[in-house]
C-alpha cells in the first residue's frame, strides 16, 4: 500500500501544481528584491525587474546562481531575512575554499522537515517504524534533516550519526531498526561488516533504506538490496536548498519526485545556459519559492540530470528527476574522453565487484595516467597469478567499452581501500593543470 505524508499536494493536478508555483515564484521574486541586495543587483544588471516576473514562464528571464555567488556573498549577503529571524545554520561537506553555509527560518526547517517526511512515508515508513539515522548529524544535512522528517512521521527515531560501525549493527539488531538512512557507501559498507560478522539479513527486521547525498548506480542499488535484504529509495538534496528531501523515490524506484510545491526544476545546458525541453539530459537548476532564510534563484547545482513528467505508478504527479549520473565538477576528462566515476562503478558491478574502488588519474609526459584499483571480494581473492591478470584483462575490456579509452586496472586486497562512513573519495586526481 502506499503511503503519503501530504497527499493533496503530493498527488496534485498539473494545473494546481502550476497555480502553486506561480503564485509562489511571483512572490518569492519579490521578497529577494526587496531583501537580498546581491541577487536585486544581478537582475538589475540583467535588466529584469519583479513586474517582469508574473509566471513560471517567465522563470528564464532570472539571473542564475552559482557556487561562485555563494563564495562572494560569503557568509551573510545571501540571506532573506534579518539575522533574529534565522533559527539554524548547515554547511556542505566540501573541502576546497569556504564551505557553503546556508540559513534556515522556522518556517524553513519545517517545510524541509515535511520534504523529508514525504520521503520517509513513500519508502513505506509509518508511526510504527523504527528509524535508524546514520547520516552524520551536525553540519551536514543529512542527519537532522531526515531527524526531523522521521519525527514528523511518527517514527521511533534514533539519532545514531555515522561510524562505530560495529555498535550501528547492534542497535539494528537489539533496537530491531526497520528504516535505515545514511549514505549508499556506508550502507553497502554495513551490509559487508554484518557479512563478516556472520550475521545474515534475516537476522535483522530491517525493510527499507533511504539512501543519498552521492551518485550510486542501480547496480549498487540491487547489491544493497541483497546484502541487507532491504528496498533500497534514493534521495536528493543540496545544503543551498535546505537538505535531503528536494527529491526522493516512491514505490516504483525509477527517479526521485521534486518537490514541486516547493522548488521548480529546470534543465539547462551548462555551456549556452539555454534552457532545455524535457527529456534532455544537461544541468539540473532549482528555484526554491518557499524558503525565506535563504532564498535561491535559479541555482546552478553542477549535477547531470534528466526530468521525466511520465505517469507515475504511485500517484504522486510531481516531476521525477533520474539518479544524477554526477557533478559537471565530477566529470573527469581524461585524454579528452568524458568520464564519470559512476560509469566505472557499473562495470565494476556488472563484473561481480563491489563498489570499492578508487580512480587515480595522473599526467606524465604531457599525457594522461588512468589508473582504476578494484577491490577484490573475499570469494574472489586468490594469489594465482594468472587469474588476477585474466581478470585485470576482463575489466580494462569492460571499461574500454563504456569509456572508449583504456585505463590501467589493478586488483587489490579485500578491504584495502578505506572505507567511508560519509560520502565516499573516489578520484584522486594528482594532475597540475
Ligand atoms: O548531500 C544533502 C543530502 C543528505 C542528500 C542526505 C541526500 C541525503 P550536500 O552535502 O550539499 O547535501 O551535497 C549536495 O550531493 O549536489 C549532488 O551532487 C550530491 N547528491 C545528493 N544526493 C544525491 C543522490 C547533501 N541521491 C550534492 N544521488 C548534490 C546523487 C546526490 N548525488
Amino acid at each position: 500500500m502506499e503511503h503519503y505524508f501530504q497527499k493533496d499536494i503530493e498527488c496534485a493536478s498539473r494545473e494546481e501544481i502550476v497555480r502553486i508555483q506561480n503564485e509562489k515564484l511571483v512572490e518569492q521574486v519579490k521578497h529577494v528584491w526587496d531583501h537580498v541586495p546581491y541577487y536585486r543587483k544581478k537582475m538589475e544588471e540583467k535588466g529584469v525587474t519583479p513586474e517582469d516576473i508574473r509566471s513560471i514562464d517567465d522563470l528564464h528571464k532570472l539571473p542564475f546562481l552559482s557556487k561562485t555567488d555563494l563564495r562572494d556573498a560569503y557568509p551573510y549577503g545571501l540571506m532573506g531575512v534579518p539575522k533574529d529571524e534565522c533559527v539554524r545554520i548547515h554547511s556542505t561537506s566540501g573541502t576546497t575554499g569556504k564551505r557553503v553555509v546556508a540559513f534556515y527560518t522556522q518556517g524553513d526547517v519545517d517545510l524541509w522537515e515535511d520534504c523529508c517526511a514525504r520521503a520517509i512515508m513513500a519508502a513505506g515508513g509509518t508511526k510504527e517504524d523504527v528509524v535508524q539515522v546514520s547520516y552524520g548529524y551536525g553540519l551536514f544535512t543529512g542527519g537532522m534533516g531526515i531527524h526531523g522528517g522521521s519525527h514528523k512521521v511518527g517514527c521511533l527515531t534514533l539519532p545514531m550519526s555515522s561510524g562505530n560501525t560495529e555498535r550501528q549493527i547492534m542497535f539494528l539488531q537489539d533496537l530491531g531498526a526497520t528504516i535505515l538512512c545514511c549514505t549508499p557507501s556506508y550502507a553497502a559498507y554495513l551490509g559487508e561488516t554484518m557479512k563478516e560478522m556472520g550475521l545474515s539479513p534475516e537476522e535483522i527486521p530491517l525493510k527499507a533504506g533511504i539512501f543519498g547525498a552521492e551518485a550510486w548506480s542501480e547496480e549498487m542499488r540491487r547489491d544493497i538490496e541483497k546484502t541487507l535484504g532491504i528496498k533500497a529509495y534514493d534521495i536528493y538534496g543540496l545544503t543551498e536548498l535546505s537538505g535531503p528531501g528536494v527529491a526522493f523515490e516512491c514505490s516504483a524506484q525509477n527517479g526521485m519526485h521534486i518537490n514541486e510545491d516547493h522548488f521548480i526544476a529546470e534543465i539547462i545546458d551548462p555551456d549556452t545556459l539555454e534552457v532545455l525541453p524535457e527529456g534532455s539530459q544537461g544541468e539540473l537548476v532549482f528555484t526554491a519559492i518557499d524558503k525565506k532564510g535563504f532564498p535561491m534563484l535559479r541555482y546552478r547545482t553542477k549535477d547531470i540530470c534528466k526530468l521525466t513528467r511520465e505517469k507515475c505508478s504511485c500517484g504522486r504527479t510531481h516531476v521525477k528527476m533520474c539518479k544524477p549520473m554526477g557533478r559537471s565538477d565530477d566529470m573527469l576528462i581524461i585524454r579528452g574522453v568524458n568520464v564519470f566515476p559512476s560509469q566505472i562503478e557499473t562495470v565494476l558491478l556488472n563484473h561481480g565487484y563491489q563498489a570499492n574502488y578508487q580512480i587515480i588519474v595522473d599526467r606524465v609526459n604531457n599525457t594522461d595516467t588512468f589508473d582504476v584499483h578494484v577491490e577484490m571480494t573475499p570469494e574472489m581473492f586468490t594469489d594465482n597469478v594468472s587469474e588476477i591478470r585474466k581478470r585485470q584483462a576482463d575489466l580494462v575490456e569492460g571499461l574500454k567499452n563504456m569509456l572508449g579509452i583504456k585505463a590501467k586496472v589493478t586488483l587489490v586486497a579485500p578491504k584495502s581501500i578505506t572505507r567511508s562512513e560519509g560520502k565516499a573519495v573516489r578520484v584522486i586526481d594528482n594532475r597540475k593543470i
